[in-house]
């Protein structure tokens, strides 16, 4: 991990024009760790740009009140990537995760660096800097940043990455949040993050659409197998109602988790042209290689899976079924 984290730093130094971009559907890890890189690798006195297939979701547009991420537009940004020195492919290993920045990425010639926290990486990159034991790419890039005697983490960075921590560790409760992460954190505090506004500012900032959209999820809650196993699924017809996306449906899975004696939360959503399924579990059950039955991947604790052409009431019932045998592991 240390010579890894020497090697990339010396490319920064090295080099001058960096991209930066991330998964489909970011999260509050992915554009906190964009947006932390960004701001380091300006204080070096680099050019960068950050560009993401999605736009950024309405909570964490506070984040980025520069405008410092940029909506991806092929005929207008691709040169970007062609001509860049090295891209950074941040929380994300798989290059089908970036979709339509995917192409690009393939054909330039700049030297790709992926930092991520997932397991099993595809290989097409350059560098990769993957930790994962780590609680998000956030506090990889902490270690990263931290690194360069020269860089001050200045406010701006402290918010950033301590947004992509408090939002990959579930506030600080998820498993790998160990003391190491608080320490992390702690520095973050001093650098001038404050943790009441953030977390006011992605958690208590709901439109009355996505309360009544969690209302009608909630409505559609089941159990299975002796009730280890509780899911609730969002429809096509439930977001058109409610004025909502599918993004608006982060963290549901928390619910069917919080009930007494679940292992196994699941929720389903419907897409324009599929399914999108996101798993969690307790303890030992690698919820990942259920997921991973379905195309998926993730960590031990909370995977998902994205199906095209498939259906709602066709998929629940098999997902439920390969369920089973994961109740099993230890915990
Ligand atoms: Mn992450």
């Amino acid at each position: 991990m240390k010579n890894k984290i020497e090697e990339i730093k010396e490319l920064i130094n090295r080099f001058h024009n960096f991209v930066i971009t991330t998964h489909v559907n970011p999260d509050g890890d992915a554009l906190g760790s964009e947006l932390a890189l960004y701001h380091a690798l300006r204080l070096l006195d680099k050019n960068a740009v950050i560009l993401n297939h999605n736009s950024t979701p309405d909570n964490y547009k506070w984040m980025d009140d520069g405008n410092r991420v940029l909506h991806f537009i092929p005929e207008k940004h691709r040169d970007y990537i062609l001509n860049a020195d090295v891209i950074f492919i941040l929380d994300a290993n798989q290059p089908d995760r970036l979709r339509s920045l995917e192409p690009f990425i393939k054909q330039t010639k700049a030297i790709k660096i992926v930092i991520d926290h997932h397991l099993d990486p595809h290989p097409f990159g350059d560098h990769y800097l993957i930790d994962d034991e780590a609680t998000s790419t956030g506090e990889i890039l902490y270690k990263l940043i931290s690194t360069f005697d020269t860089l001050k983490i200045e406010r701006e960075i402290a918010v950033a990455l301590y947004t992509a921590i408090m939002t990959d560790t579930g506030s600080f409760r998820f498993p790998r949040t160990d003391p190491e992460t608080h320490n992390v954190v702690s520095h973050l505090l001093e650098c001038g993050a404050d943790p009441t506004q953030i977390y006011m500012n992605v958690y208590e900032n709901w439109t009355c659409g996505r309360m009544r959209l969690l209302g009608e999820a909630l409505d559609t809650l089941k159990t299975v197998h002796s009730g280890k196993v509780a899911y609730i699924k969002c429809t096509q017809e439930m977001f058109k109602e409610t004025g909502t996306t599918e993004v608006e449906t982060d963290n549901f899975t928390m619910y069917p988790m919080s009930i007494q004696g679940v292992l196994i939360g699941i929720l389903f959503n419907e897409l324009n042209n599929g399914i999108k399924i996101s798993f969690r579990s307790k303890g030992n059950i690698p919820i990942n290689e259920l997921a991973k039955e379905f195309g998926g991947n993730g960590h031990l604790n909370a995977a998902g899976a994205r199906l095209f052409d498939k259906k709602l009431e066709d998929m629940i019932p098999l997902v439920l079924e390969k369920s089973l045998k994961y109740l099993q592991a230890e915990i």
